[in-house]
């Protein structure tokens, strides 16, 4: 029977050896023909560009365990984080995804639901905002598609490297909290039921007059999910194989 959805975001994949990459694989494989929608809320992957004939070799494990999934049934609904757009045609075609990029309204049991990133919460981040911009733009995307995809790859990693290094004003718990929270007030008073969004790598889960407000997590070392089951939403935590998930 399918009759739940789960939420992933933020596993920052990079290496099919990985132990997180190694758990979301054994994960998805448990849940395989029990989702009815699989919704992966972005930074799924450290650094992604969907190429029309080309995939990045360490991400062949996981976009065959996604196709499984699909072929049992589940929908994939992807939205783009900030490590991962320009989805391309595996994700469109192949796995015939629906890709929200700057995430948006999705109905379940004919609820509205609002599913983001997390990237774009903050009301007071221009320069963030024009930066994404740029690098979503087409010539961006063209001038991608004339480096070899190894530079690319290589480009990517040095850039990841690089923003580790540098605090981010995101990683202050309590700030994005309330950031997070008044993001979410203003969604529930535009009508929506819950708010789901990962990227700020601290899962929470909160009930904010109507509403409920979950922030997933990661799957780095948290691995931290939501599910949403008999109505209701809820977080959990998958502790590796053979463990009871639920
Ligand atoms: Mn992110």
């Amino acid at each position: 029977m399918k009759e739940k959805d789960l939420f992933i975001a933020d596993a920052h994949l990079l290496d099919p050896g990985d132990a997180n990459y190694r758990r979301l694989l054994t994960f998805l494989d448990e849940q395989r023909g029990r989702i009815r929608t699989l919704y992966l809320l972005g930074d799924i992957f450290d650094f992604w560009f969907g190429y029309r004939h080309t995939v990045f070799a360490p991400y062949v494990p996981i976009l065959e365990a996604l196709r499984r999934i699909r072929e049992e049934g589940t929908e994939i609904v992807y939205v783009e984080g900030n490590h991962d757009f320009h989805m391309g045609p595996f994700f469109e075609q192949t796995l015939g995804c629906r890709i929200l990029p700057d995430g948006g309204e999705v109905r379940i049991d004919d609820e509205r639901i609002f599913i983001a990133h997390g990237d774009l919460v903050r009301p007071d981040d221009p320069g963030y905002r024009l930066l994404r911009r740029c690098l979503r733009s087409r010539p961006l995307n063209w001038l991608m598609r004339l480096i070899p995809p190894d530079w690319a790859w290589s480009v990517a990693r040095w850039a990841s490297r690089q923003s580790q290094k540098t605090p981010h004003v995101d990683r202050n718990k309590g700030q994005s909290e309330a950031t997070l929270a008044s993001f979410a007030r203003q969604r529930f008073a535009e009508g929506y039921r819950a708010v789901v969004t990962g990227h700020f790598h601290s899962p929470m889960i909160r009930t904010i007059e109507e509403g409920t407000l979950v922030a997933l997590g990661d799957w780095i070392d948290q691995f931290s999910y939501a599910v949403y089951e008999d109505g209701a939403f809820s977080l959990r935590s998958f502790k590796g194989a053979g463990s009871k998930t639920d």
